[in-house]
């Protein structure tokens, strides 16, 4: 099995060149079998834009409904959560298939159109999370650095560029976002939340999300949710922090890298931060999204 996970990444991904976006082999291959995919009405599944708080908020729900259970503790998060498009091991479609626990926690990185339709016809639950265009480029950048699953990111001034242009893997974070929060004005089972939220107030977004999925936790158990999933917690714990994972670097960056709000800051020079923010204006103007970059 730790055989076939490594040769299974053991080389960079293969760039494929999709009419909506760029992406790489490893998340195409099985393209058929993920649209064919049969979805349960207690399905959760948590779309996001890379690198926007998937990690954070599988593990917030995986807690909610699971608790700390012996698979919990012993299970890497990429094995409980089933990475449905994706074909690096484990194969998301075959583990979504899998999965003992009800409801099966599902993620997704594609933009709403491209979702299976079985989900909205199984009318299941959707948790979108979306993070601010500058924070969430960053992050995107130093995951491509350090995973042999995405192209190599090249120098960060045209980093910028290419992602203003939607040039990336699972396409561009303008239409993603907004896609998916024009959806959420039409299906009810749709619930959008912000990075930037839960790293305001991570008890005040778990109330949210309670009352949104109908859970009656007590407030001793979802503090002990909020203290569980602080950064420094899922940081240090090999299950969470992705540690095991066979695609990723830690030596070039740490899956848990910050998590922080306005890290931004730390990598544009003011032109390229005019410059972002001017084309965003554009790209923005017709949207009633509003994103903060600090807090
Ligand atoms: S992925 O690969 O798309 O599933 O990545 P994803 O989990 O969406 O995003 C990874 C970024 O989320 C940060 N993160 C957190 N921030 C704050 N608190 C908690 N608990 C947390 N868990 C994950 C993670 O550090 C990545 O952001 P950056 O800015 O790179 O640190």
């Amino acid at each position: 099995q730790a055989h076939l996970k490594k040769a299974a990444c053991a080389r960079p991904g293969r760039t494929v060149r999709f009419p909506w976006c760029l992406s790489t082999h490893f998340y195409t291959d099985n393209w058929e079998n993920v649209q064919n995919f049969q979805a349960r009405p207690d399905d959760i599944l948590i779309a996001t834009y890379p690198k926007a708080g998937t990690t954070w908020v599988s593990y917030i729900l995986d807690l909610l409904y699971f608790g700390q259970t012996e698979r919990q503790t012993s299970t890497p998060i990429f094995d409980r959560v089933a990475f449905l498009e994706s074909t690096i091991s484990p194969m998301g479609k075959d583990l979504a298939d899998n999965l003992p626990t009800s409801p099966r926690l599902i993620k997704t990185h594609l933009p709403v159109q491209f979702v299976p339709k079985s989900f909205w016809e199984q009318n299941s639950t959707i948790i979108y999370v979306a993070r601010n265009a500058k924070d969430n480029m960053v992050s995107y950048f130093h995951f491509d650095r350090m995973t042999r699953t995405q192209p190599e990111p090249g120098e960060w001034s045209s980093y910028i560029h290419r992602f203003m242009e939607g040039k990336m893997v699972f396409g561009s974070w303008y239409d993603h976002v907004n896609g998916w929060w024009k959806k959420k004005q039409t299906h009810s089972k749709l619930h959008y939340m912000f990075y930037e939220d839960l790293s305001e107030d991570t008890g005040r977004e778990i109330d949210n999300l309670c009352s949104f999925l109908g859970l009656s936790r007590s407030d001793e158990e979802k503090k002990r949710v909020a203290s569980g999933v602080q950064f420094d917690n899922m940081k240090k714990d090999d299950t969470t922090n992705y540690s095991t994972h066979c695609a990723m670097d830690f030596k070039i960056s740490p899956f848990m890298r910050k998590g922080k709000v306005g890290d931004w800051k730390n990598h544009f020079t003011v032109a390229q931060s005019q410059q972002c923010d001017e084309d965003y204006e554009k790209k923005m103007k017709n949207s009633t999204l509003q994103f903060r970059t600090e807090i």
